[in-house]
């Protein structure tokens, strides 16, 4: 790991890009309107929306011009304490025990993988997991949770393919409480969050540890993968308005160079970025750092 961290490595690629096209940019122009015009090209070429970008040049354009300095560091600064304060409009929730994660997302973002990696940061800091193999849609779906509870040394509930996800969280649930467990960590399957029959059984899942868990801290992360730019955003918004979002965990940042996306989740839809996946393994996994991602970004 490098001198910064796993978060700031993970986003080389992004950085490498966006950093060759600020230096263009410094080098061949000074602050004007066309200047801060292709600001707002390079911040929307790396998958920040429209509307955080051009908030962002706007809040640069008026401390820059307050502070009549010109000089590259200082607008670069600047840009940088913008961002991250825009990581910093969602608050991160903190965990308390007895908790309940349930993971959600598109198919194929990462959300079994997380689920291995998340049991096994709890387990790191001494609490006892299980996990719920509630995708009891795709075939093999439970064996692949299963291969990373092992890794993990964690519980597993499950039940056959093709039952109902929301007995396999009743029995979870029941489990966890009987036991005592700390954290019950819920898989569910992919689905498309334009699929409305797919996002009520979501929500059915929902109501099930709402019923059967109140004492428990209940938190729903959305799963979404940072290489698929600003198409996150619209998932984001539709599994909010479904289930109530208490958080992102951002998979495959390693391999993006288009994590722009993130600046616009925290500050338009106010939801936190919680874990980063930096890797397919079970180390690979952080508690998302605003500073070192800002830091990572260019
Ligand atoms: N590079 C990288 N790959 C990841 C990361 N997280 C997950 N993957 C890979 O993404 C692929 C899909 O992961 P899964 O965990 O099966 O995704 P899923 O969301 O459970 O998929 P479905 O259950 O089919 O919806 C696997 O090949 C993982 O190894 C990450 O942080 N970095
Ligand atoms: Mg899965």
């Amino acid at each position: 790991m490098g001198f910064f961290g796993k978060i700031f490595d993970a986003l080389k690629k992004t950085k490498e890009s966006v950093s060759s096209k600020m230096r263009l940019l410094f080098s061949k122009n000074k602050l004007g309107d066309e200047f801060y015009d292709e600001l707002e090209e390079i911040l929307i070429s790396s998958d920040v929306s429209v509307v955080t970008a051009e908030d962002v040049v706007e809040q640069v354009k008026e401390e820059a011009i307050g502070n009549k300095v010109r000089d590259e560091q200082f607008v670069t600064d600047l840009l940088k304490d913008i961002l991250e304060d825009k990581l910093n409009e969602a608050e991160i929730p903190e965990f308390s025990y007895p908790c309940v994660i349930m993971f959600v997302g598109v198919n194929g973002v990462g959300k079994t993988t997380t689920i291995g990696k998340v049991a096994n940061y709890f387990v790191k800091m001494g609490k006892s997991v299980t996990v719920a193999a509630a995708d009891t849609f795709r075939a093999a779906a439970s064996d692949q949770l299963s291969v990373w509870a092992d890794r993990a040394k964690v519980r597993i509930v499950k039940h056959e393919e093709g039952s109902d996800p929301s007995a396999v969280i009743f029995d979870a649930v029941a489990s966890a409480k009987a036991r005592g467990t700390d954290v019950l960590l819920v898989d569910t399957a992919g689905r498309l969050h334009v699929k409305e029959n797919l996002m009520n059984e979501l929500k059915k899942m929902d109501r099930v540890v709402e019923r059967e868990f109140p004492q428990a801290q209940f938190l729903k992360l959305l799963v979404l993968d940072a290489t698929t730019g600003q198409n996150a955003l619209s998932q984001a918004r539709v599994f909010d308005e479904a289930v109530d979002l208490d958080g992102i965990v951002l998979t495959k940042l390693d391999g993006t160079a288009k994590g722009g996306f993130v600046f616009s989740l925290c500050g338009e839809l106010h939801v936190p970025v919680v874990f980063a996946g930096v890797g397919e393994k079970m180390d690979d996994l952080v508690p998302f750092d605003s500073e070192q991602f800002v830091e990572g970004f260019f």
